[in-house]
């Protein structure tokens, strides 16, 4: 079926962010769980993504990407999910703005934190995201500003930032600072991200009661 929507994933890994945003979406899709040392390193997955890594997106013939990348392009693939301002459109600014802030500076950051990389502070004017502080800083400001980045309404870029803070948190990569909690809860509360974490988890019960 040539418009036929696959998710590659794993239940534990970015792949729950992108199964969210499927489930904001509505569209029916199909499931391929990949495991971390054999298939998702096979010839057949590696002709999806070289790079070895979930999650990855089929959308009949066309295949997409690191995980926010895969929410922008559900976002205008169907745009009558409501998910995104329309192109063009001033909104787009921010969403744009805030989407990749998060896959880069903070997805960056966050990364160099777990792993107890500090930035020299003569270094930090090359480094594109400053400091780890100037980061959350920054974020918290943006979600203490609304209820959603973009305008009055919840986008795709909400789902994917919301979904690296409330990650962070969990993994207590970030601090948990009360703006932060207040707009995970509120965005983590919504159905379609209940019924992704109802599906993952089943995968991972899945995993685990196959050894
Ligand atoms: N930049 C990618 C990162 C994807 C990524 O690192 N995925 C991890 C799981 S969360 C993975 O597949 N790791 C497997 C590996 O590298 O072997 C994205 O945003 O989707």
């Amino acid at each position: 079926m040539a418009d036929e929507l696959i998710l590659y994933t794993n239940p534990m890994s970015r792949g729950r962010i992108a199964r969210w945003m499927l489930e904001e979406v509505g569209q029916p899709y199909k499931t391929e769980v990949l495991d971390y040392t054999s298939t998702m390193k096979g010839p057949a997955y590696l002709a999806i993504n070289p790079m070895g890594k979930v999650p990855a997106l089929r959308h009949g013939d066309a295949v997409v990407t690191e995980t926010a990348a895969i929410c922008a392009y559900l976002a205008d693939a169907f745009p009558q999910a409501g998910l995104a301002p329309p192109p063009g459109h001033r909104l787009r600014a921010p969403y744009y703005r805030w989407l990749f802030f998060a896959a880069g500076p903070f997805e960056a950051a966050s990364s160099n934190k777990a792993l107890g990389v500090v930035v020299p502070p003569e270094r930090e004017r090359m480094m594109g995201y400053g400091n780890f502080a100037l980061v959350l800083n920054t974020l918290e400001d943006a979600v203490s500003r609304g209820h959603y980045l973009a305008g009055d309404g919840f986008s795709a870029a909400d789902l994917y930032v919301g979904s690296q803070l409330g990650f962070g948190m969990m993994f207590g990569m970030i601090e948990k600072r009360p703006a932060f909690e207040q707009y995970w809860q509120r965005l983590s509360n919504r159905p379609a991200c209940l019924r992704a974490r109802e599906l993952d988890e089943a995968q991972v019960a899945q995993q685990k009661a196959a050894g």
